[in-house]
């Protein structure tokens, strides 16, 4: 793979992880309307997948969607002004943290729904097909969601119907308190797969490049019109479920043991060992980032309030 390419790999990554790190403080300081889900931890699952997308390409999103959105290209202004619910947001303020969208670059929406994305995704791929073009849709939901009934209707139609989705199971192990291990008792959700024909691999969701590989195969194969992959991809979310979850359902040495595993810091000791990326580069594209998140938060911060009169308009039933 191109130094070039894996580098913009780190860059979206570390970008992640920073605009997270920062609406983490934007909600300590009671800027944030609502409850927030971060992605961190999770970067290269989102980074992975969508370094292989074109513009025109669809992503579903969930209610940890921060990550998603950021490695499709939204813009980070509009996304952190959308977060803490000012007008310059992209939904003008009035979705909020889990309700992310741009059509312009195929993102398609999150939904809070746990497993609602999934025929969302179908539904797109769907129209692709009827358009006959060479898009896909790729459609991210977690653990719990794929115990929902959504996951196999959704799957199931997509399986039936040949359509381009790539579904990726981000199984970061728990569905809010609950362990996967409590809820199912099949080892990985890919294993799924075979109930409805398709491929299923179970990845490393921690190594950004097996990510992008796996994903690679998953999204030629829908391009070529040969249908779904269920790609499920191991990883951990660093903080609690939500903001104001603790975590202390996790043990100790679980949490260590994934930290030392954390995407960002493997990637960056990978390239420094290989020498395709000096400490210099590195050094200068952590500055550009936490400069370009810090200018997303003043932002924000600057951007009014959706007006009162506006209420009503984007409602359509
Ligand atoms: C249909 C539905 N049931 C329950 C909830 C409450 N809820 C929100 S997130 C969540 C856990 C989702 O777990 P998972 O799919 O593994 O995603 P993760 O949060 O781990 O990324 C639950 C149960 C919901 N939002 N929607
Ligand atoms: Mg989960």
């Amino acid at each position: 793979m191109d130094t070039e390419k894996v580098a913009e790999m780190y860059r979206k990554m570390l970008e992640i992880r920073l605009f997270e790190e920062k609406v983490f403080e934007l909600y300590g300081q009671n800027l944030v309307p609502g409850t927030i889900h971060l992605y961190a931890g999770e970067e290269a699952v989102a980074v992975g997948v969508c370094s292989n997308l074109r513009k025109d390409d669809y992503i579903v999103s969930t209610h940890r969607g921060h990550g998603h959105c950021i490695a499709k290209g939204a813009n980070l202004d509009k996304t952190m002004a959308e977060i803490l619910g000012r007008r310059t947001g992209y939904c003008g303020g009035k979705g909020g943290s889990m309700h992310i969208a741009d059509f312009s670059i195929g993102v398609l929406g999150a939904t809070a729904v746990v497993g609602a994305g999934i025929p969302i995704a179908t539904g797109a791929g769907l129209s692709i097909k009827l358009r006959g073009t060479d898009q896909v849709a790729v459609c991210f939901f977690g653990d719990g969601a794929s115990n929902q009934g959504t996951f196999h209707e959704g799957i199931n139609l997509a399986a039936i119907w040949k359509l381009p989705v790539i579904f990726v199971c981000e199984n970061n192990l728990y569905a809010m308190g609950t362990r996967q291990t409590q809820v199912m008792l099949t080892k990985n959700v890919a294993e799924r797969a075979c109930a409805y024909g398709i491929p299923g691999v179970t990845i490393d969701g921690n190594d950004v490049l097996a990510v992008f590989q796996a994903t690679k195969e998953a999204v030629l194969r829908a391009r070529r019109g040969e249908g779904p992959t269920l790609v499920e991809c191991k990883t951990y979310r660093h903080k609690g479920h939500s903001r104001f979850d603790p975590a202390t359902y996790r043990p100790k040495e679980e949490v260590e043991e994934w930290l030392s595993k954390d995407p960002i810091t493997r990637l960056k000791r990978q390239l420094l060992q290989e020498g395709t990326i000096s400490n210099a580069v590195l050094a200068e594209m952590e500055k550009e980032v936490t400069e370009s998140v810090e200018a997303a938060a003043q932002f924000a911060k600057k951007s009014s309030f959706p007006l009162p009169g506006t209420a009503l308009e984007g409602v359509y039933v």
